[in-house]
């Protein structure tokens, strides 16, 4: 059994349509544990940096204007193999393309406006937990 941690991000669209607590409820359903959680309004500058992977490509100036655009629950998340199983949750980028049931599929707008972010890789979970958490912020859970 391994226990892993993974990065989520409820995006502005999800916030801003209240639907904060129906994904934390898909979240801990699933059986994921969260071990950290704020509300963040994110600056240009930390948008840009989070998806710094991503600044070469034609979408980016509007990624960083919609993750900009409001508030945004960041938060991390425990659980067995997590960063593949929350992937799994959220399906695929474009909610035309998420299998039925997963998050994108029942709350996103649109291949933009898609309601979530979970690391793609445990490498990319510890960079990105760290970009808003500091150690002591997380909490054991048993
Ligand atoms: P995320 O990083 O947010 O979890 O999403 P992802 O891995 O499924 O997709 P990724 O390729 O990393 O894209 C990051 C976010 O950029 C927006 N996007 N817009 N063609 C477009 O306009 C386009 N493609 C991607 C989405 O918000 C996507 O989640
Ligand atoms: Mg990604």
């Amino acid at each position: 059994m391994t226990i892993q941690r993974t990065f989520s991000i409820v995006k502005p669209d999800a916030v801003k349509r209240n639907l904060i607590g129906a994904i934390y409820n898909r979240i801990e359903k699933a059986g994921f544990k969260i071990v950290a959680a704020k509300m963040l309004h994110l600056t240009e500058e930390q948008a840009q940096g989070f998806y710094a992977e991503h600044q070469e490509k034609p979408f980016f100036g509007e990624l960083v204007a919609f993750m900009t655009s409001g508030p945004v629950m960041v938060q991390v998340l425990e659980g067995e193999q997590a960063v593949e199983r929350y992937r799994e949750l959220m399906g695929k980028t474009n909610p035309e393309d998420a299998a039925c049931g997963t998050i994108r599929a029942d709350y996103a707008l649109s291949l933009r406006h898609n309601s979530i972010h979970g690391a793609d890789s445990p490498e990319s979970a510890a960079r990105e937990i760290a970009y808003f958490f500091a150690e002591d912020e997380l909490c054991a859970r048993d």
